[in-house]
């Protein structure tokens, strides 16, 4: 397993005053330390009922190859059914392993056989306060994935690098990581998992996914979780912001991105989720 030594100054702990989000200590404990977990969540008929599911759908965003998500779709009614069918598969086995959570966001996550599928290491939005809240990705594949067709891996213990506002969209918006996100693929750990399994990563852990080298698309479901009592906070670039009009919060910057001056702001609903998911970020 690969595990980062963190400074004691970057060590993050769950902040005192955020409850636990899982039911089991143990589990919690495990995803304080790495910043994920892996459990069995959805079992073989259910997997099956899915996987017909998804088989049934016209996806007219997806490319023949490489990743995409049922939240690339312009349309607003696919995505809203398919965000309800699989809150619908999910919200038992959520309701077991969580105490109290709250899905605000579900798609399908699928990577088209090829070799440009590459999903570099990265971490998801910011979705919430984080110094009050947590939020994560279930994320289960509906078929057993390999290192050769696109299983997802991640940096244990990155969660507790960075303290920064994760905001959309994606590139335009500078990470820590920034150009170093391709380096750093070969300290991710890739989980092998059986369909079925969920592996519940902390949206600040680092994580990503080789090219599926099969012949058949790796589906798999992304489900965001967090607390009942939290509200959305999201983070995103101004459309049309000059330097001198915005008075919103400025992103880091990295010297090796565009020219564009990235201005981001907050936004905080109870009601709708973020407008696209990232890779889920
Ligand atoms: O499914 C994958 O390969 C990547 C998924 C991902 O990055 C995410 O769910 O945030």
């Amino acid at each position: 397993m690969t595990r980062i030594a963190t400074s004691p100054d970057l060590h993050l702990d769950r902040p005192a005053a955020m409850r636990p989000l899982f039911k089991s200590s143990e589990l919690q404990a495990d995803f304080d330390r790495d910043g994920y977990v892996v459990v069995p969540f959805l079992d073989a008929d259910e997997v099956a009922a899915l996987n017909a599911h998804y088989a049934s759908l016209n996806h007219d965003h997806a490319t023949s190859q490489g990743f995409h998500v049922s939240l690339d779709s312009t349309d607003r009614a696919f995505k809203r059914a398919t965000m309800d069918k699989l809150q619908q598969a999910a919200r038992a086995r959520i309701d077991q392993v969580f105490d109290r959570a709250r899905i605000f966001v579900a798609s399908y996550v699928v990577k088209e056989p090829g070799p440009r599928g590459i999903v570099p290491p990265h971490q998801d939005w910011t979705f919430v306060d984080e110094s009050r809240f947590v939020s994560c990705t279930v994320w289960i594949p509906l078929a057993r994935t390999t290192v050769d067709n696109g299983a997802l891996g991640v940096i244990s213990g990155s969660h507790r690098l960075f303290d920064h506002a994760r905001a959309s969209p994606s590139p335009q918006c500078p990470t820590p990581i920034g150009d170093l996100m391709f380096q750093i693929f070969p300290f991710l750990a890739i989980k092998e998992m059986e369909a079925g399994q969920a592996l519940i990563f902390n949206n600040r852990t680092l994580h990503g996914s080789p090219p599926n080298l099969s012949e058949v698309a790796r589906v798999a479901v992304g489900i965001g979780v967090t607390h009942e009592e939290a509200d959305l906070r999201h983070h995103y670039l101004l459309p049309g912001a000059s330097r001198s009009r915005s008075s919103a919060t400025r992103s880091s910057r990295n010297s090796s991105t565009s020219t564009a001056i990235p201005r981001c702001r907050s936004s905080t609903t109870r009601v709708d989720g973020p407008r696209a998911k990232p890779p889920l970020g």
